[in-house]
């Protein structure tokens, strides 16, 4: 059977303005993973819009497509193209899954939810002609699955291309996250097994490792087991995590004896009224400031993830986020405009209100006001968070945010880190566009790694120095 997967790309990633890096960080590893389930036999491709241009003259049996929101209307395009010639079309991924009777238009059949189960069971009843228009998953595990096929993945397209998710879904429920919805009918969060987490990571033979699970620390035991089993192997690593896992005593310092550099952490907000109005209860009466330190002094860099348009925010909450945020040393800084995704509760609560401004789904990609905010215009809010972009990128800010650290080695990676990232986009146009990520892959596991060989060897040269004046 000739299986073709697509990532269709969102609009702007196909524009030749568009900022490329950003699309060219992680491979679909949805798509691999469901790749894993095909036999030997079967002829798989995927592609990726993002990266390629895709190929629509060709004659695959069956074509899936994963929907993000910000992809549907593109999707849904490739979608129909491949049915008018009679091609067998599925559809999934979180999109389809908020809005299935949309979805349902285009595509011969949907898979809702997490597709571990309901994928392979369509896989049978396809090839023994008796598929389903719908499939939803209940049973919930991760254990015993295949390994996702990175071999279909072209590595070169991407910076990060070893991303890897040992878990599914979180252990918190936050209104504006996709969460509830998704896993709606069975479990919500649930994890792999250590030992087949660490085989997978075993067959990688890359340093560098991006896990891309919404909180890899939720469940600290697994958490703690998988640290352990990863120390010694030389890898470096990112992730997401939350500022109550930061301070479980122990935790983190597992976490970066096996290689743990930089951590993305959803502080939402400031605002104490904020996280309860959008049940993010476990930043409630958290000191961001101890937990801040506390990954600056084990050297992890924090790229903080902050929300504007929360309803008790004011036309001051932008620039009083990044001063705060420059002024705690936040590595690098991801501004969302809040957004309620269809199947949210807070997507119904703003329905309610009639609060929403518009239903055209390629809006809905934080960067642009889709409902009424409370104490701004949707233009203020827009207005405050392109500028808020601009003031925490500036040069002034990024060196401020390098003189937090303590160290010299921390200031310069801290200042080449941010500064990397947003302030050399010609640069990693170029890059992106001659193919040549993978060269720059080294000088991203030097960075990540930086403060802490530099700090070692300023010990080591004291220790030395130290040794030969017989002070120890
Ligand atoms: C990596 C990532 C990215 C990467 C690349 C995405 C990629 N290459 O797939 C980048 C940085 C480009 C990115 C960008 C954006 N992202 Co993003 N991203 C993620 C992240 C962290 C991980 C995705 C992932 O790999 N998951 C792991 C795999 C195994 O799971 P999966 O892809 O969901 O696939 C499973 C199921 O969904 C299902 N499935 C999926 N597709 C299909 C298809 C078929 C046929 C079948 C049968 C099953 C199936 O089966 C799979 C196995 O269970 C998620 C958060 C998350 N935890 O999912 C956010 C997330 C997907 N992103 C999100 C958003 C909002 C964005 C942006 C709009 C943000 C922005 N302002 O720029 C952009 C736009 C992206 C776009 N193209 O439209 C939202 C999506 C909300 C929504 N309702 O669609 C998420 C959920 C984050 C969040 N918590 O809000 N993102």
């Amino acid at each position: 059977m000739k299986v073709k997967f697509i990532l269709p790309a969102l609009t702007e990633a196909r524009s030749p303005f568009w900022r490329s890096l950003k699309y060219s960080l992680f491979p679909p590893l949805g798509l691999a993973t469901l790749a894993g389930y095909l036999n030997h036999d079967d002829e798989v491709v995927i592609e990726d819009e993002h990266v390629q241009t895709l190929k629509f003259d060709d004659e695959p049996d069956l074509v899936a497509i994963q929907v993000y929101i910000t992809s549907a209307y593109r999707a849904y395009e490739i979608a129909d193209h491949y049915r008018s010639r009679g091609i067998y079309v599925v559809m999934g991924g979180l999109h389809p899954t908020a809005l299935p009777d949309e979805a349902a238009a285009h595509a011969d059949t949907l898979i809702l939810g997490p597709g571990e189960e309901s994928w392979p069971a369509f896989l049978k009843d396809y090839r023994n002609k008796s598929p389903e228009n719908r499939y939803r998953s209940t049973k919930r595990t991760l254990h015993g699955t295949p390994l996702p096929r990175r071999d279909l993945l072209n590595q070169n397209k991407y910076l990060a291309p070893n991303s890897i998710v040992v878990s599914r879904g979180c252990s918190h429920s936050c209104n504006f996250c996709y969460k509830t919805d998704f896993y709606k009918g069975g479990k919500s969060f649930y994890t792999h097994k250590v030992d087949e987490v660490l085989m997978d990571i075993a067959t990688m033979p890359a340093r560098h490792l991006f896990f891309l699970d919404d909180h890899l620390f939720a469940d600290e035991k697994f958490a703690s087991a998988l640290f352990d089993g990863m120390k010694g192997m030389g890898k470096i690593w990112q992730a997401a995590g939350t500022i109550e896992a930061v301070m479980k005593p122990g935790l983190l310092e597992r976490a970066v004896a096996s290689g743990l550099r930089s951590l993305f952490i959803g502080f939402e907000t400031l605002s104490s009224v904020n996280l309860e109005k959008y049940n993010k209860f476990h930043n409630l009466n958290r000191d961001y400031d101890v937990a801040i330190r506390q990954l600056h002094d084990n050297g992890v860099m924090i790229n903080g993830s902050f929300i504007f348009g929360m309803d008790n925010d004011k036309s001051d909450v932008f620039q009083q986020t990044v001063d705060w945020a420059v002024s705690k040393g936040v590595e690098t800084a991801t501004f969302h405009i809040l957004t309620p995704y269809p199947g949210t509760e807070l997507y119904g609560r703003m329905k309610k209100a009639g609060r929403l401004l518009t239903d055209n789904w390629s809006l809905y990609d934080t960067r642009h006001t889709v409902f009424l905010p409370t104490h701004m215009t949707p233009e203020q809010l827009e207005q405050g968070y392109w500028q808020s972009y601009k003031d925490f990128y500036d040069w002034a800010s990024i060196l401020k945010s390098a003189n937090v650290k303590k160290e010299l080695a921390g200031k310069m990676r801290s200042f080449a880190y941010s500064a990397g990232w947003k302030k050399f986009e010609p640069f990693w146009n170029v890059i992106v566009k001659t193919g040549a990520l993978s060269y720059m892959r080294p000088g991203l596991e030097r960075l990540l790694n930086a403060a802490r060989d530099l700090r070692k060897e300023h010990h080591s040269c004291r220790r030395e120095s130290t040794d030969m004046i017989g002070l120890q």
